[in-house]
């Protein structure tokens, strides 16, 4: 009997410890799982081409050698309006803040060549990250310190907003080695833009320190209309070709926007 109860104990523990490494086995499963969730930037939304093909990133197209390009400007200046117009010729006069990354993945030509774009909107950042430390623990999955370009958007009808994108170019080039980085600035809502402002020094101060000083692209456009639109990622495929040793440009017959005004499900190639 005693030999018999030794033996049931010895049973029991044995079960015991199975039950404890198959518990043990789910929690790590689990928090793979998480840590895997985490990975693939639960915060995200990915657009190929035309709306409703959304997928996660990392995906295939995450792969291809694309040039990448972020959006940033102060709150409600036009940024998801310009990329919107630019991808999907659609515009929404409702005001809807982008609260999480999303990327937009359009293919351009200029002067022949096929460029795979990968167009990233972010919620505003309240500073550019200076040190890779500091875009792991307060921005990370953004991508902000490996951009190929930034575009730089502010309001024409709301020059305050241009203050922003001043610190936020003072940060980057703090940031960064941006030798071999284009960098556009995009002054938006052209159609808001009254006559007295557009005379006044104020604007004419912003226009000449971008232009003379900054020494980068500048561009007007009113995402509202799809007015010059084209022309932003233009200028901005120019400078990268520029960069790139190739400063072919365009005849102007070759300029000539390709849009369709309907959402399909095939990627969509913009001629610019
Ligand atoms: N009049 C006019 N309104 C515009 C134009 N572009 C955008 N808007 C309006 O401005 C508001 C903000 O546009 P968004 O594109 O959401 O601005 P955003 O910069 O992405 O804003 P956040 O995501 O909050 O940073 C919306 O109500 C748009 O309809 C424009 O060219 N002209
Ligand atoms: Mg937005």
């Amino acid at each position: 009997i005693k030999l018999l109860l030794v033996y049931e104990q010895q049973v029991l523990i044995v079960q015991l410890y199975v039950i404890c490494m198959l518990y043990n086995f789910v929690i790590s499963i689990a928090e793979l799982d998480l840590d895997y969730l985490e990975r693939r930037g639960g915060n995200t939304i990915t657009y190929e081409g035309a709306e409703g093909s959304s997928k996660e990133e990392d995906s295939p197209a995450d792969t291809l050698d694309r040039v990448k390009v972020i959006f940033l400007g102060a709150p409600g200046v036009g940024k998801t309006s310009i990329i919107r117009q630019f991808v999907w010729s659609e515009f929404s006069e409702e005001y809807r803040p982008t609260e999480r990354r999303e990327t937009f993945y359009p293919s351009v030509v200029l002067a022949d060549r096929l460029y795979e774009l990968k167009i990233t909107d972010l919620p505003t950042i309240p500073y550019f990250p200076v040190s890779s430390h500091l875009e792991w623990t307060d921005f990370r999955y953004y991508g902000l310190r490996s951009a190929t370009a930034y575009v730089l958007v502010f309001d024409l009808s709301n020059q305050d907003t241009f203050q922003y994108i001043r610190t936020l170019r003072e940060q980057i080039y703090e940031a960064r080695d941006m030798r071999g980085v284009p960098l556009l600035v995009v002054g938006n809502k052209q159609d808001e833009l009254s006559q007295t402002v557009a005379s006044g020094t104020r604007y004419r101060d912003i226009v000449n320190l971008v232009r003379k000083h900054w020494r980068c692209g500048y561009v007007e456009c009113s995402a509202r209309f799809n007015c010059r639109v084209v022309q932003v990622f233009r200028e901005l495929m120019k400078s990268i070709q520029a960069i790139e040793g190739r400063p072919n440009s365009p005849s102007p017959a070759a300029i000539q926007p390709m849009r369709s005004h309907q959402h399909d499900t095939s990627e969509r190639c913009i001629l610019l």
